[in-house]
């Protein structure tokens, strides 16, 4: 791969809304993917490997649980540097995003939110250094878009609990330590359990031949007769709606993250415009490229300012569901577009690993499914606006 010249677009001056902290954490962050991620992200993702190399430096830049007090071995940030670690991150690569998002929004958010004291100080300063890696099993093989119908239970068997059942697509199963699973109890009610490996009747099989998240390991979490102790039961919440509120977490995340990964697209895209001669001119000098690029930086700035104010609003607690859906949907949207424009900027070299695009788009096919389709989202949106729901 080439090296890596990245510089990010600001066409509306957008750090100047942003506090000296920001900056340097953003900065810190972005300069930890020039030197660690972006000189070997590219071979990983060939060669369909997570690179568990970068885990401790991920821990150092505060990817591991950036909002969770300090106490439990976060990094006590508020939204709006959470999101800007995202969106750097991202900007390396999304596999790598999603190992972060994962950890933090889906295995320590949950733990801190819905734990008990005693779980929080027992799993979560180890998952912020990394020392532990955590995953997150939400769907199954016939339930994705609908996980009310999920039918991995357990049982109440006196001094524990009896898990069966399996999740599909999940991420950094193939090397967690520990699943945050969410199963139905005898009554039928969601809840959270917290699985370690080495329980017996746990395995955690890898899923091959993806195309897209290559540098992520993806793959299941298998119950069959799993014993699991009573006090790994997460206490302080029930229902759907405990796992639908890590996903608005996570979804926050991914709404900057995708920022990042438009970012590096467009990027590349403008700087091989202005070298790339045809017909005896940059090829930036054309106005069908001009449109692309034009059209490109518009929308990463439409998109940086709509994920600037939701981050403003979960600062002050205010975000709702449907706003970091709307977030979600469209940055991801916005950024798989400009990957598909920018790959084309490049002729033939943007199919290659030369560049990061293609990498990026075929990511972000995943990005946009995962974390609650493209589709789900707009019928957030649209019960939202509506009140009335078109899911069912
Ligand atoms: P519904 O009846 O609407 O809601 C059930 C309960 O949940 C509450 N709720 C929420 N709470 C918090 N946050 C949200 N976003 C919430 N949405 C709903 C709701 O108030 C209700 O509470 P209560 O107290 O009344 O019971 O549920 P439904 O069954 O109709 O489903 C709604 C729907 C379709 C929107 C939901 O199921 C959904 O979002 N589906 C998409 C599934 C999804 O996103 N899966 C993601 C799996 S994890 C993943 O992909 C990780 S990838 C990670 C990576 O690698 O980065
Ligand atoms: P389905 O739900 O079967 O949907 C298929 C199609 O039908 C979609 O286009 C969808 O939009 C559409 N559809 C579904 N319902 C409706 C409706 N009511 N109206 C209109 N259209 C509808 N899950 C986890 O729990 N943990 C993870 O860590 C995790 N990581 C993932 C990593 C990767 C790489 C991928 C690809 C997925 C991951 N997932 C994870 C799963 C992901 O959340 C699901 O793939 C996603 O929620 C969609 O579910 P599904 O694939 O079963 O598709």
């Amino acid at each position: 791969m080439k090296p890596d010249l990245f510089e990010a677009p600001d066409y509306y001056n957008i750090d100047d809304l942003l506090t000296e902290e920001h900056k340097l954490i953003r900065d810190a962050a972005r300069a930890w993917v020039k030197r660690d991620v972006s000189p070997i992200i590219e071979e990983a993702a060939q060669k369909a490997q997570f690179p568990k190399s970068i885990i401790p430096g991920l821990a150092e830049i505060g990817a591991f649980g950036p909002y969770i007090p300090e106490e439990y071995g976060g990094a006590g940030l508020d939204q709006i540097s959470y999101g800007l670690i995202m969106q750097e991150i991202e900007r390396g690569d999304s596999g790598v995003r999603s190992t972060a998002s994962v950890q933090s929004s889906l295995v320590m958010y949950p733990i801190w939110k819905y734990g008990n004291e005693e779980q929080r100080k027992k799993y979560l300063p180890k998952l912020a250094t990394g020392e532990w890696m955590g995953s997150f099993g939400l769907t199954e093989p016939d339930h994705g878009s609908n996980p009310a119908g999920m039918v991995t239970s357990y049982k109440d068997k006196g001094d524990h609990y009896l898990l069966n059942g399996a999740k599909l697509w999940i991420s950094n199963s193939p090397f967690c330590d520990v699943a945050v699973v969410w199963a139905k109890n005898e009554e039928g009610r969601i809840h959270g359990l917290v699985v370690e490996r080495g329980m017996e009747g746990f395995s955690t099989p890898e899923t091959h031949n993806k195309w897209s998240l290559r540098a992520s390991a993806t793959g299941e979490l298998i119950f069959q007769d799993v014993k699991v102790p009573k006090e790994n039961l997460l206490p302080n919440k029930s229902g759907l709606g405990a796992p639908l509120g890590c996903l608005d977490s996570a979804r926050y995340g991914i709404a900057w993250g995708a920022i990042g990964a438009a970012m590096d697209c467009y990027d590349t895209a403008l700087r091989y415009s202005k070298e790339r001669i045809q017909f005896g001119k940059p090829i930036g000098g054309f106005q069908l490229q001009q449109k692309k690029l034009a059209e490109m930086i518009t929308e990463i700035t439409k998109a940086q300012l709509l994920a600037l104010r939701l981050g403003q609003l979960k600062n002050e607690d205010k975000a709702t569901s449907a706003q970091i859906s709307m977030a979600k949907r469209n940055n991801v949207d916005m950024a798989l577009k400009i990957a598909r424009e920018a790959r084309q900027m490049l002729g033939g070299m943007g199919i290659t690993g030369e560049y990061p695009i293609m990498r990026h788009m075929m990511n972000l096919e995943s990005v946009i499914t995962y974390e609650g389709t493209h589709d789900i989202h707009l019928l957030i949106t649209g019960l939202d606006v509506t009140g009335l729901n078109a899911f069912k």
